[in-house]
């Protein structure tokens, strides 16, 4: 009795491995079709040339209020820094929307670094950090139709230095 319920979970355990191994496989080679595909089609870019401008707190902004791209599409962001003062240093970061105040507050306490850990699920897209006179470049896919917001981490301009980015 005991051996003929030891065989009967020998099967049932071999056969949920050997499931779950199926299901790793399909789902490796969808990937790879999605991969070749990607490949073949040719994607769709919206590039957008940003200025971070001013040198104080008070003047510092993005000279683009808004940004509209199509779903699906590819968006390249070259975001120059056009100040000169050594404290203007700007990046820009893509959340959802209503998101800012969090993303910005746990900014602040990372920053330099930019692992957004706490409010991961919230970043779309972030660049890398623009010193006066550089330019960064930031790629990516645009996320499903809905609105967004863009906004610099630097701590402190967060409150100024923001945006709407909309998918349509
Ligand atoms: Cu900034």
């Amino acid at each position: 009795m005991k051996n003929s319920q030891n065989l009967i979970t020998c099967i049932v355990l071999a056969s949920l491995f050997a499931c779950s191994g199926e299901k790793k496989n399909t789902e490796k080679s969808i990937e790879k079709e999605i991969e070749i595909i990607e490949k073949v089609v040719e994607k769709t870019w919206e590039t957008f040339n940003i200025g971070a401008v001013g040198n104080t707190m008070s003047e510092m902004k993005y000279d683009i209020e808004s940004i509209t791209v199509k779903e699906g599409s590819w968006v390249r962001i070259n975001l120059e820094n056009k100040g000169i003062d050594n404290s203007m240093m700007h990046n820009i970061v893509f959340i959802n929307y209503g998101a800012r105040k969090k993303v910005a507050s746990e900014a602040i306490k990372i920053w330099p670094s930019q692992n957004f850990v706490e409010n991961k699920k919230n970043i779309i897209a972030y660049s890398g950090v623009s010193k006066p006179g550089e330019t960064v470049t930031l790629e990516f896919k645009a996320p499903k139709k809905g609105n967004y917001e863009f906004l610099c981490t630097y701590p402190g301009h967060a409150e100024i230095m923001r945006g709407y980015f909309f998918v349509k």
